[in-house]
């Protein structure tokens, strides 16, 4: 079993969770700037007060305002992936670092500046950039002034973002991500859409009127992107949780449906041209409007993606049995604990046979090319006396879900693109604004407070990862 030639092995980060110098060079409030962290470290998204506090008056501290200075430090960074022979290397384009209040007249020519540098790094090293588009990074002032993406407002300016990025990066980013983890925007509106609701009886409303405008956003930044950058493939990007039934009560069945079918309707809007059967009919009979015109449904309907990308950490168990209560955790949904599985520290359950499922599942789905742009285990590390990081754990991790991989190409005829394992550089955790929860082949010496050298050193997955890629996945 092997892995196809020119599969793009590399490694995944985002704008906010690593650059840090949150105001540097005319970079503006972003969303996540005031939703990760004040007293809590990382606001309750469903904390209103708390939220709109950090807006005004933000106190306490702020992780990500400097986050591991990827800003200043990405040269040395990207020397270390292309000393792992990284073929390709994921991060965000800060939103606002290009239009720091969202709706500005001119971008900001220093924040285009700087990617424009990072992207020349890579290439130089070898390494091709996948860029995402929006990682929850949009400016804090389009929450303010228009609800975030509550409002049609925003389709017209994520438009401008995106063919003013595209213009700019066309001959350096020839494969991109819309918007990271979609469905989050069911889960987290405050984040996902950077919409603030009040009234729980507007909130699903709202957050679904939010997510067609973003679906519209998607689809119209495929047609720039296809129309600006020949040979460019454009993606979507979900967060996949398969979901198992805890019993095979038809009732427990039902729940694992409803739970997948939801967590999936966005992504088949991107990937099929339209909103699923089931929707249409919860919307009507839920009285609810989208908002959605003619218009929407022709141009959902003639840009789709070119690929489906994911990530995958968990998988979940859902119960309909009140009896059931053991809860586990996930990335952003829980469910209840699956007996057969073991949990990391931070209670996701580890299940690499799931990848497969979700490989399958996708796949099967969509009958478009996967890409696995985030995968990996948050741990605490630990550095011995000589300065290692013996983390054998991520090591085993890490090998067993490329095992999984494997099986779904060779056995199962999945096409998958390539892999990028998440947080391959230590960085600040979205869910919980840690930096010991650890995801990195290179180990950053900074703590949940702020305090360190942010030096980098090499963790011993680094040399391991560095193997498998020149093996091309054969040496685990
Ligand atoms: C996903 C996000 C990433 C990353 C990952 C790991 O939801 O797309 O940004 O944060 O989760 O989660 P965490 O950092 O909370 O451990």
């Amino acid at each position: 079993m092997s892995f196809p030639k020119g599969f793009l092995w590399g490694g995944a980060i985002a704008a906010h969770q690593a650059e840090g110098a949150y105001l540097e060079d005319g970079k503006g409030v972003a969303t996540c700037d005031v939703m990760h962290g004040g007293k809590g470290r990382v606001a309750e998204m469903s904390d209103m007060k708390a939220i709109r506090a950090n807006i005004e008056n933000p106190q306490g501290y702020f992780p990500e305002r400097v986050a591991v200075d990827f800003y200043h430090r990405y040269k040395e960074d990207i020397a270390l992936f292309a000393e792992m022979g990284f073929k390709v290397f994921r991060t965000s384009i800060s939103w606002a670092r290009i239009f720091p209040n969202g709706d500005d007249a001119q971008p900001n020519e220093k924040g285009l500046a700087f990617y424009d540098s990072l992207f020349d790094e890579c290439l130089k090293r070898g390494i091709e950039p996948l860029v995402t588009m929006s990682h929850w990074e949009m400016s804090i002032n389009l929450t303010k002034k228009y609800n975030g993406w509550a409002s049609r407002e925003l389709i017209p300016l994520f438009e401008r973002y995106a063919k003013t990025i595209f213009a700019r990066y066309k001959d350096k980013v020839k494969r991109w991500l819309t918007f990271n983890e979609i469905n989050m925007s069911f889960h987290m509106p405050s984040l996902g859409v950077g919409a603030l609701i009040d009234d729980p009886a507007q909130k699903e409303a709202m957050t679904l009127r939010a997510c067609h405008n973003q679906l519209v956003a998607s689809a119209l930044a495929v047609k720039a992107c296809h129309e600006m950058i020949p040979g460019a493939k454009i993606g979507c990007m979900v967060a996949a949780m398969t979901t198992y039934p805890y019993t095979c009560r038809p009732e427990d069945v039902w729940e694992k449906t409803l739970m997948e079918r939801r967590n999936y309707a966005l992504t088949d809007v991107q990937a099929q041209g339209k909103y699923p059967a089931w929707f249409d009919r919860y919307v009507e009979k839920q009285n609810i409007d989208i908002g959605k015109t003619a218009d929407d449904e022709r141009i959902l309907r003639e840009h789709t993606v070119d690929f489906v990308s994911f990530s995958y950490y968990c998988t979940n168990a859902v119960s309909t049995d009140p009896a059931v209560t053991d809860k586990s955790q996930g990335n952003v949904f829980g469910g209840v604990q699956n007996p057969y599985l073991k949990s990391s520290e931070w209670g996701w359950q580890i299940d690499p046979l799931g990848l497969r499922i979700t490989l399958s599942f996708l796949y099967d789905r969509y009958q478009k090319p996967l890409f696995i742009v985030e995968n990996g285990l948050g741990a605490k590390d630990t550095v011995e006396a000589d300065g290692s990081v013996n983390d054998d754990y991520r090591i085993e991790y890490l090998r067993e879900h490329i095992k999984a991989m494997k099986a779904a190409i060779e056995e199962d005829g999945v096409d998958l693109m390539g892999y990028t394992a998440w947080g391959c550089v230590d960085i600040i955790s979205a869910s919980t604004g840690e930096m010991s929860k650890r995801y990195g082949f290179i180990y950053v010496d900074k703590d949940d407070e702020g305090n360190g050298t942010l030096n980098r050193s090499r963790k011993k997955s680094f040399f391991w990862y560095k193997d498998v890629i020149a093996s091309n996945g054969e040496k685990l």
